[in-house]
């Protein structure tokens, strides 16, 4: 298995595809997630450290909770990987890579990574969420990948805005949507490819951005090297990785993955009763409010006296107002100290110190967005178990 140091381009990528085409992934432990059939193999893939693995054709990872706890980045070794398809492009060839925009254009083009590079760069600091993110926790129970808190993760982005590039194209009149595909594909042709579609006014908002950086370096393999789309405040799904094709199309695009997965209920509030199936659906867009403890574990013994409770909070792009926790269960809230604002986007880190009376202590955190958006008390439900942002409870033994 491989170490950042060993992967010094080229040569790097062939022994990355390597160890992933040949090797199952090492497992190393166990882990437990909290729910029912929550154990899972703590596994080792290439560039990764180690990784709380859901499934591994295609590999499937969440990052440790514990990594949270290590600042508003989330590090390039520790980031999240989902797939659909199980065929990874372990073999592409960065010097060999284009990236195809055609369609509804005036002038089609073909992009080398070089070409790409040369552009004006931006960055931007931004959290990618799985939709299927705390699925596990939903109850009652739903089907799907059945993951813990750990399938989102922050990072500094750095590429060009794809406005760029479709102002290059020539976006034509009558134009709505564009299309993103990338260069994994399904192992039986029954299986629909994987291919996203954003509204064009979305699409050319200045903020999506075609990204090759990830903190300071090279897009991980798994995180969808060497380009792919960064979708600011919208869930993962639409971050399209390994991105090779960007297509203008004149209508709503209708592939299997905007039109039948991926859908939310078309209610005020997104959700629908326990069990029910949603009359009518829409695309799932952007992240609900979000907050979370990182520095103490549901379960924890503590001693009794000060300690400071830490974490993080994130919307989908108005930006975190407030955090408030709670050392009674929801009975009295404090307002936390917000660290350092790296944007809307970004994880904002809270601390907020606190005097802790000897039992059985329930903590709860609750963040609120410029907007006034804010966590429900009860959770909502949708047949999917997406958009969960209900306060979480860590409860803890203080003696
Ligand atoms: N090419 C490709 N891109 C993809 C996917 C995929 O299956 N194939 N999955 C999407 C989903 S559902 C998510 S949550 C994010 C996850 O990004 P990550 O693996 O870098 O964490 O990738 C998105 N981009
Ligand atoms: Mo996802």
């Amino acid at each position: 298995m491989f170490d950042r140091r060993d992967l010094l381009k080229g040569a790097g990528l062939s022994a990355i595809a390597a160890a992933l085409n040949s090797t199952k992934a090492l497992a190393l432990d166990t882990v437990t997630l909290p729910f029912a059939n929550g154990e899972r193999p703590l596994v080792k893939y290439p560039q990764k450290r180690p990784m709380i693995g859901l499934t591994s054709r295609p590999p499937q990872l969440e990052t440790p909770f514990a990594i949270f706890n290590g600042g508003p980045i989330t590090p390039n070794n520790a980031f999240f990987v989902r797939y659909h398809l199980a065929d990874l492009p372990y073999n592409l060839d960065p010097d060999k890579f284009t990236l195809e925009v055609k369609g509804k254009v005036d002038k089609p083009l073909k992009l080398s990574l070089k070409d790409i590079r040369r552009m004006k760069a931006t960055e931007i600091v931004a959290v990618n969420q799985c939709s299927g993110n705390s699925r596990g926790l939903v109850e009652p129970r739903v089907a799907g990948g059945q993951l813990g808190n750990g399938a989102m993760g922050n990072a500094r982005w750095r590429g060009v805005p794809l406005k760029a590039v479709l102002d290059m194209a020539g976006v034509q009149a009558g134009a709505k949507q564009v299309v993103f595909a990338g260069m994994d594909g399904p192992v039986s042709d029954k299986t629909p490819d994987f291919a996203k579609a954003l509204d064009l006014a979305h699409a050319t908002d200045g903020e999506v951005m075609l990204a090759y950086g990830m903190n300071g370096d090279d897009l991980p393999f798994l995180n969808g090297f060497p380009l792919r789309l960064v979708v600011p405040g919208y869930y993962g799904t639409y971050w399209v990785k390994h991105l090779n094709e960007i297509t203008v199309v004149d209508s709503v695009y209708d592939g299997f993955w905007m039109k039948s997965a991926y859908r939310i209920p078309d209610t005020p509030d997104n959700s629908v009763a326990p069990g029910t199936a949603p009359k009518a659906t829409i695309p799932i867009n952007r992240f609900t409010i979000r907050s979370f403890i990182t520095s103490v574990t549901d379960g924890a013994k503590l001693k009794a006296g000060r300690t400071t409770l830490r974490g993080i909070a994130f919307d989908g792009g108005k930006g975190i107002k407030d955090v408030s926790v709670s050392t009674d269960g929801g009975k009295t809230w404090a307002p936390a100290k917000l660290g350092k604002d790296l944007g809307n986007y970004s994880f904002r880190e809270w601390k907020l110190p606190v005097k802790l009376a000897a039992g059985q202590v329930e903590l709860r955190v609750r963040a609120t967005s410029n907007s006034g958006e804010t966590q429900p008390e009860t959770p909502r439900w949708n047949p999917a178990g997406y958009l969960r942002n209900v306060v979480e409870t860590v409860r803890v033994s203080v003696a």
